[in-house]
């Protein structure tokens, strides 16, 4: 029976990602964990719930023994933007956080999982269609995570044996946990505020582009990895998933669709601009596809009929 440990678990892939393993494998079967705990939340509601800094090792390890999970996917980072600001910080948490979980998947034999992320590729990658396999030179700290964390995951699977995977993620959109301080924020940012003002300003300039994809499908990909025939990886760790490559005027045309008065205007911020523009406009995620079946659901049309009803229902909710 799989038991399964997370950590970053109130983020926001964490958020959906406990709720969905808890519907397939059973509630008692899913260890979420993050740093702070907050009792009105779903996931602390729906099943065991730890406290744990993935800065300590010692608490890892014991509360992945306590518990006897067989599976650790290991969220908690910082995100680029604020990794940008804090890079120290960044280092620390992003690094320190991922030895300490991969140490614990090499002493009780786990299976591993944690996300990379299309900032692992810098200005120097082919940016159109960015290959699976290609130069990797990211100029922030974010990125110099991502790329450590790769190759960091590929030799805890070459020299200890550990069953690590991973994909490269998009920007990721969703409607039950905000996202913080990434960079492609700014398209998940722009559906709240056409439902509460019908007009968004953006801090990602027209015509960037860059890879995004709708949370479901973040979440397929997660199980659809996990549960593949290891002997089918070829790329393991890093795999690049995307569903659309889009820039602000495609989300706003898309939002159009549904609240035709909407307005987009622009106060590019220049941090985060610098780290969009070192990003791919669209990546190539044929490996992923052809050695595990990734595949996804939502386009820019259906993400946003979707997250449009489902923040009106939200927010219509928190107004009570
Ligand atoms: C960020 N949402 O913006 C994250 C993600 C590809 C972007 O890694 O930092």
């Amino acid at each position: 029976m799989k038991k399964i440990l997370v950590t970053g678990a109130l983020g926001q892939i964490g958020s959906e990602l406990i709720m969905k393993l808890r519907d397939i494998y059973g509630a008692d079967q899913v260890i979420a964990t993050d740093i702070r705990k907050n009792e009105e939340d779903p996931v602390v509601q729906s099943g065991p719930f730890e406290v744990l800094d993935v800065t300590d090792g010692n608490r890892m390890f014991e509360l992945a023994k306590k518990h006897g999970v067989d599976t650790i996917m290991h969220l908690a980072a910082l995100l680029s933007a604020t990794a940008e600001a804090k890079p120290l910080l960044a280092w620390n948490l992003n690094m320190g956080g991922l030895v300490n979980a991969l140490e614990a998947a090499r002493e009780l034999n786990c299976q591993f999982f944690t996300p990379s992320s299309i900032g692992a590729f810098g200005p120097t990658t082919p940016k159109d269609n960015t290959p699976q396999d290609t130069i990797q030179r990211p100029t922030t700290m974010y990125g110099v995570n991502k790329v450590s964390g790769e190759l960091l995951c590929d030799y805890y699977h070459q020299k200890f044996g550990v069953d690590t995977r991973g994909v490269r993620f998009p920007g990721l959109i969703s409607y039950v946990a905000p996202p913080g301080g990434g960079t492609t924020d700014y398209a998940v940012d722009i559906y709240y505020k056409a439902i509460q003002h019908g007009a968004y300003t953006s801090y990602i300039g027209k015509g960037t582009y860059m890879d995004m994809m709708y949370m479901p499908d973040a979440l397929n990909a997660i199980v659809s990895l996990m549960e593949a025939d290891a002997s089918k990886l070829i790329h393991r760790n890093a795999f690049n998933v995307t569903a659309m490559s889009i820039e602000p005027e495609d989300v706003a045309a898309a939002i159009r669709k549904h609240i035709p008065e909407f307005t987009l205007s622009y106060e590019v911020d220049p941090v985060r601009q610098a780290i969009a523009d070192s990003w791919p406009n669209s990546i190539d995620a044929t490996a992923a596809m052809q050695e595990w079946g990734f595949k996804a659901e939502y386009d820019l049309d259906k993400m946003t009929e979707d997250m449009l009803a489902k923040l009106r229902g939200k927010l219509l909710q928190q107004v009570g």
